[in-house]
C-alpha cells in the first residue's frame, strides 16, 4: 500500500555524526522503533500521523553506527496494535533486540506467547491525547494481570501535566512500570519545582517504578542546535535527566528514539544525542548502569543470547 506522509513530516536524518562519547561495550538503545515499511508493514487505519519508512536494517545500521549492542524496540501509535513490522524486527535481530507491544484486551494467550518467543517483553500504554484515542482503565488492568505472569512489564507514556490524575492507576499496576521519557517534563519550570518533585516522588514511592533518560531533542525548550554536529543542544534538559540518573542509578534506561516520530522545528543528529549521555550520567559507573547493566537486567536477564 502506498501511504502519504502527514504534512510537514520531517524524516530521520540519514547522516549522523560519530559520537565523540564511546559508550560501554555491550550498550543498549532502549527505545527506538521501526516504520513499517509501509509497503510490507500497512500503517494502522486509526493512527494519528503516517510517517517515513524507517526499516529494521535502517535501526541496526544505526545501532552499529553508534557502538550499541542491542536495541528496545518499542511499538509506535502509527502501527496501532499490529506488532507485525516490530516482530519481524525481532525476528532479524539475531537476539540482539526485544520488544514492547501494543495489545487490546482481544489478544490471545497463543499470540502472547508467540510474542513472548520473539523477544517481546513488555506492553505499552499511551496516554498522550495526541498520539491515541482513550482505551479503557479497565482494559489496560486486565491486559497487565495476564502480561504479568509472562515476566513481562508496563512502559507507560503520558505527559507531566496528567500524572496527578493518572497515579492511582499506575501505582496499582502489578509489574515493573517502564516510563517513557521522564514523564515529559516541562523543563522550562524548575527542576525541584512541585510537578517535576511528583516524579521524582512516583519513583522514590515506588520501587517498581523505571525511566528512560531519553528524548532531550523532544523536551527541550532551548531549541534545536544550530547545526547538525553542534556539540552543546538540549542543555536545559541535562539538569532533570542527571537528577533522576543520580537518584535512581539502578532504575534508568536510555534511548534514541530514533525515528524521532513528531518532530516538528528540527530532527536530531544521533551521533549528537550519544554525546549528550556523559551529561546526564556522569561517570563511567553511571554510564556502565544506564546503557548496560540495568537494561540487561530488564531485557537480558538470562544474560547475552
Ligand atoms: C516517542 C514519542 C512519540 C511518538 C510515539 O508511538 C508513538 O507514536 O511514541 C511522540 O510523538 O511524542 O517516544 O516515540
Amino acid at each position: 500500500m502506498e501511504f502519504t506522509k502527514t504534512p510537514g513530516w520531517l524524516d530521520w536524518y540519514a547522516g549522523p555524526s560519530k559520537p565523540r562519547f564511546q559508550v560501554p561495550p555491550g550498550s543498549v538503545d532502549a527505545h527506538c522503533h521501526v516504520f513499517g515499511p509501509g509497503h510490507l508493514f500497512p500503517f494502522a487505519p486509526e493512527r494519528k500521523y503516517t510517517p517515513c519508512d524507517a526499516s529494521r536494517d535502517q535501526l541496526f545500521a544505526l545501532r552499529d553506527h553508534l557502538g550499541f549492542e542491542r536495541n528496545v524496540i518499542v511499538q509506535a501509535t502509527c502501527h496501532g496494535a499490529d506488532n507485525s513490522a516490530l516482530i519481524d524486527a525481532l525476528r532479524h535481530s539475531g537476539g540482539k533486540a526485544k520488544g514492547i507491544v501494543t495489545v487490546r484486551r482481544s489478544v490471545s494467550d497463543a499470540q502472547l506467547r508467540e510474542m513472548h518467543e520473539a523477544g517481546v517483553r513488555g506492553v505499552r500504554f499511551n496516554f498522550v491525547k495526541r498520539l491515541v484515542d482513550f482505551t479503557p482503565k479497565d482494559e489496560l488492568l486486565e491486559i497487565a494481570a495476564r502480561i504479568a505472569p509472562l515476566g513481562w512489564h508496563v512502559v507507560i507514556y503520558f505527559e507531566a501535566v496528567d500524572l496527578p490524575q493518572l497515579w492511582d492507576f499506575f501505582t496499582a499496576l502489578p509489574t515493573t512500570v517502564v516510563v517513557d521519557h521522564m514523564g515529559r517534563p516541562d523543563v522550562a519550570k524548575p527542576v525541584d519545582g512541585p510537578e517535576f518533585e511528583l516524579f521524582v516522588k512516583f519513583m522514590r514511592d515506588h520501587s517498581n517504578v523505571w525511566s528512560k533518560v531519553s528524548c532531550p531533542e523532544r523536551l527541550s525548550v532551548g531549541g534545536p542546535p544550530a547545526l547538525y554536529g553542534e556539540r552543546d543542544a538540549y542543555r536545559d534538559v541535562v539538569p532533570f535527566a542527571r537528577r533522576i540518573v543520580e537518584t535512581f542509578p539502578d532504575r534508568v534506561l536510555w534511548g534514541t528514539d530514533w525515528p524521532h516520530p513528531n518532530l516538528k522545528n528540527h530532527m536530531p543528529d544521533d551521533g549528537l544525542l550519544v554525546d549528550f549521555i556523559p551529561h546526564v550520567a556522569v561517570t563511567p559507573a553511571l554510564q556502565r548502569k544506564l546503557l548496560v547493566d540495568n537494561p540487561m537486567r530488564l531485557y537480558w536477564p538470562e544474560g547475552k543470547s
